[in-house]
Parts: structure tokens; sequence; C-alpha cells
């Protein structure tokens, strides 16, 4: 039974919204309490659905009343446990998806306005339909939402060129801990008028406030993007690639992504027709480029061609498939976009979304990887991800164990049993050398719960203390997403 001021709150938001704007019903509202991975699972006693910016406003104004914990979700596609409740029971999720408003649009500005339950898929082609380009994408395109990909400010696989998502957020509407609506949805390159509220929202995962509007930047249409998959000798080569492929391509070079062989063989092995186009590439680390080009395929082909005959005279690159349409180009990416899917069809892993200084990288992997056979024999490093960012995805895989690996149920369970067992430790390890290099223990994903403590061991107390001061100045009461961050 949820707690009494539970009960009073919902019974309020009930009046006041309407039986419409919230759930109860535990079969209806499952998918809301666990992550997508499956591996954080919450209780709750209701999810609701605001349909407009004020109706948050007075869920917020009802919680800070009643001191009732929200939850601010929006796709659920996060991997760090901030999207869903703790299993208290005395959480509630408020779910953004019902905000779906395109409120502006200003092509000769290059804006969008829109609310937070957009899906990022959405906000692309209302982009497209303008002639013009919203660069963020995520393999989870489809399901996440505008709101969710500002509040964690998400990466991606164009970033190299246009950045994360808070570089391309002009203007920002929240909900602040108060319940009042701070207006702040200015389309401007430039604002110096203060403290940039915009940029603290942005990144903070749910806990300062709630986004339920944002002004978009759009970007010209490139006239084609094109890829092409480069086989490398090893990560040295594929950083020496990187440089080369900058050198030639400047800011035309999109999307420079590394997929390590045992990451393509899970690929191989859940999507093998998927993965038909790197059949004849035998089994080896991969690079996937992106060019974008603003005359045309024939120019981005012959970049690409250039970049690589040039990587394959200097022993950078073994062999070569550049795509011939922008249908083939698209055959390409969908291996890389898979990589997440097949992972979690296998089972579960130890996940890890470092950032480290490029030139860090090689060494990093050589050392790692002997320091993980040493603690964890046989497990599979399932390494992959934004190498032009110096953002890899260095997941950790549970060793094969033949007796069990054709059962979907007993290879699923001796994943978790795997990750149960060894996921602090391997943290640890991994955390620790990658800080010892000077990188970041969360390039993109950002902490929730997952990483919150790891993080706190790493920051120092000055920086501790701030993001404290920060999360109590602007929600007093802890109501959004309690627990998420950094505790208070
Ligand atoms: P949710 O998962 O619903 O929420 C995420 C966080 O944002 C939570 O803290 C939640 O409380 C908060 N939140 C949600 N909406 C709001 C709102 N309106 N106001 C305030 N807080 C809010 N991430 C990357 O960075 N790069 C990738 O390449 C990438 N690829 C992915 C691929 C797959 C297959 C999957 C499953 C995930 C991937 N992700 C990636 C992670 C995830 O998709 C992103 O973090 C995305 O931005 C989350 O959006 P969402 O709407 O699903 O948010
Ligand atoms: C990606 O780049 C995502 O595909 C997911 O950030 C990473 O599965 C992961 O660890
Ligand atoms: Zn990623």
């Amino acid at each position: 039974m949820p707690s009494a001021s539970v009960q009073a709150f919902l019974t309020e938001v009930e009046q006041q919204l309407g039986a419409s704007c919230l759930k109860t019903d535990p079969d209806l509202i499952s998918t809301h309490l666990i992550d997508w991975r499956g591996r954080y699972q919450g209780r709750a006693p209701a999810v609701l659905f605001p349909g407009s910016t004020d109706q948050v406003a007075q869920v917020v104004r009802l919680a800070a009343k009643h001191r009732v914990g929200l939850v601010p979700q929006g796709g659920n596609t996060g991997l760090t446990g901030a999207s869903v409740p703790d299993d208290s029971g005395d959480q509630v999720v408020i779910s953004l998806t019902k905000l779906q408003a395109i409120r502006a649009v200003d092509a000769a500005n290059k804006t969008m306005t829109l609310e937070a339950g957009v899906t990022l898929a959405k906000a692309q082609d209302e982009a497209d339909a303008l002639g013009l380009l919203f660069p963020l994408t995520l393999p989870s395109r489809g399901s996440a939402t505008i709101g969710g990909n500002l509040a964690t400010n998400c990466g991606g696989t164009a970033v190299l060129r246009y950045g994360n998502a808070r570089a391309l957020c002009l203007g920002l509407e929240v909900v602040t801990a108060t319940g009042e609506i701070w207006s702040g949805l200015r389309g401007l390159r430039k604002d110096n008028t203060g403290y940039d509220l915009r940029d603290l929202f942005i990144g903070s995962e749910g806990t300062l406030g709630i986004i339920t509007a944002a002004v978009l930047a759009l970007s010209p249409k490139p006239a084609a993007l094109m890829t092409a998959l480069a086989k490398v000798p090893s990560v040295e080569s594929a950083v020496g690639l990187l440089g080369l492929a900058q050198k030639k391509g400047a800011a035309q070079l999109t999307g420079f992504e590394l997929m390590t062989k045992p990451a393509l063989s899970l690929v191989s092995q859940y999507f093998p027709v998927l993965a038909q186009p790197i059949q004849g590439m035998g089994s080896a680390d991969l690079v996937l480029l992106e060019i974008s080009s603003p005359t045309g395929e024939v120019e981005a082909v012959g970049l690409l061609e250039d970049i690589l005959s040039e990587a394959y005279e200097s022993g950078l690159v073994q062999d070569a498939l550049v795509a011939q349409s922008i249908q083939q180009a698209q055959t390409f990416w969908d291996i890389r976009d898979h990589i997440t899917l097949a992972s979690s069809e296998d089972g579960h892993q130890i996940k890890h979304d470092i950032g480290l200084p490029i030139s860090c990288i090689p060494d990093f992997m050589v050392s790692m990887q002997k320091e993980l056979e040493a603690l964890l024999p046989g497990t599979r490093i399932i390494n992959f991800g934004h190498l032009g960012d110096g953002n890899l995805h260095y997941n950790l895989a549970c060793p094969i164990n033949p007796n069990v690996w054709s059962d979907r149920n007993r290879r699923h369970e001796a994943c978790k049993q795997f990750m149960q067992r060894l996921e602090e430790e391997a943290h640890h390890r991994v955390h620790n050398r990658v800080v010892s290099l000077g990188g970041s223990i969360s390039a993109e994903h950002g902490l929730g719960v997952m990483r919150r403590d790891e993080a706190a061991r790493y920051k120092g107390p000055v920086e501790m203390g701030l993001m404290r001061s920060i999360k109590t100045a602007l929600d007093p009461l802890n109501i959004l997403n309690p627990g998420k961050v950094v505790l208070v």
C-alpha cells in the first residue's frame, strides 16, 4: 500500500486533472516501472500522463504539497536506471509522452519549438519536411523523446560534427520543483544575460526541473550522407584513420564509429541478415565512417575513396567497403545500430560508457584487456562506440557456457548472475583506469542510479558540494527524481 500522503496526492491529482490523466492498473503500468535493459525494476502506485505544461505544473505543485517524489519519464530508453522509480512504492512516475505539439517552426532562423514528448525520430522528420536537418541521432530515436534527450544531454553518432544534445538546444520551457513555469523558449544563438539556466537543466536527468518544451537548432540538410566500412589492423590504426579522415574531410566527416570483433559477432549471431554486408570482410575490427556532402552522392563517395585509398597505402586500413547508394549507406548503420539490441538478446552485460582522450585509447585497451582477462577469465569485451568523440561502450559479457547457451532463459540467467556477481568490481577496475587517464566514467548516458555512487567516489568534495547546493537550491523538498544523480 502506498503511504497516506501518496494516496492523498493521487486523489487530488484525479480531482484536478481527471481520471484519464492517471493509470494505476499494475498490468498497464508495469512497462513504466522497469528500465529498457531490465536491469532496474521499481514500484509505483501510478503513472501520470499530464497533457499540457499547465497540467505538469499542477502535478508538481500537488507533489510539493504532499511531499511525493516524482520520476519524470519520456521514452524510457535510458541506460542508467534514471527513468524508473525506486522500490519504496512511494514514488510516482510522470510520463511526458502526451506533450506532443510542434509549437512553432522558423525556417529562416533554423529553429523548431517542440514539446518534450515528441520522439527524436519525429523531430528529425519534422526538420526534414522543412528542408533542414536536426542532426541529433541515436539508435533509440524511435522511442526516445526530446525531453529525455535533453535531460540526459545524450550524444549519439553525429556528435563529432554537430555536438551533444546541449549544443542543439537554444531554449527551454521547464516546470520547476515548486510548480512554476520558466518560459525560456528563446531561439537565440547568443544570449549572455546571466547564469545559463538552460545549461543547468540540460543533463540534469529530471532532478532539477521537468522539461516541457524546447527550441531546437537545425542545420542545412546535406545533399548526401554516405558511409564506408574500414577493416583496421589495430585500434592505433583506427586512431590514425580518424586523424587522416579529419584532415581530408574536415567538417564533412560526420561519423566515426568503432565496432570491435566481439561486438560485430553478436550482430552476426542474433541479426544474421543485417550482418550480410560484412560477411566478406572476415572477422575483424571495423570502423564506420560517414561523410556528409553539400553537393551529392558522387562527391561523398569520392571523398571516402580518397581517404581510404591513402589509409590503405599507409597500412592504416586492410580492406574497405564504400556504400554505393544511400540505401547501402543505411545498411552499414543498421549493423552499428543493432549492437545494443544484439547484446541484450545475448544477455545482461556489465556496461561502461567511458570518455577518454583519444590519444590514450590504444594503451587503455591493451592494458585494460590484460587486467580483465586476469580478473574475469573468458569474459567477452564488447567494445564499440563513438571513437571520433573518444567515447567507448566498453561492455563486458558473460563467458560462453556451451551447456546453457542455446537455451535463451538459461543463457540469460547465467548472464544475469555474471553481472550481479562482478559488476561492482569490474566498474571499479575500469573506472579507476579511466579516471587515472583523465577520462570520464559517463561520457553520454548520465549517472542515474547506476553511476551515482561511482561518480561520488571520483569527484572531489568541492564538486560534490556544489552539485548538492544546486540540487537543494532548485529542489529544496527533494521531490524531483529523488535518489538519482546525487544524494542530498
Ligand atoms: P528516459 O529514458 O525516459 O529518461 C531518461 C532521463 O531523463 C531520466 O532521468 C528521466 O527522469 C529524465 N527525463 C525524461 N524526460 C524528461 C523531461 N521531459 N524532463 C525532465 N527529465 C526528463 N544515449 C546516448 O547518449 N547515445 C546513444 O547513442 C544512445 N543509444 C542508445 C541505443 C539504445 C538501443 C538504447 C536503448 C538507448 C540508447 N541511448 C543512447 C540512451 C537513451 O536512449 C538516451 O539517454 C535518451 O536520451 C533517453 O531518452 P528517453 O526519452 O527515453 O528518456
Ligand atoms: C550506442 O551508442 C548507445 O549504441 C548504447 O549509446 C551503448 O549499449 C550500449 O552500451
Ligand atoms: Zn553511444
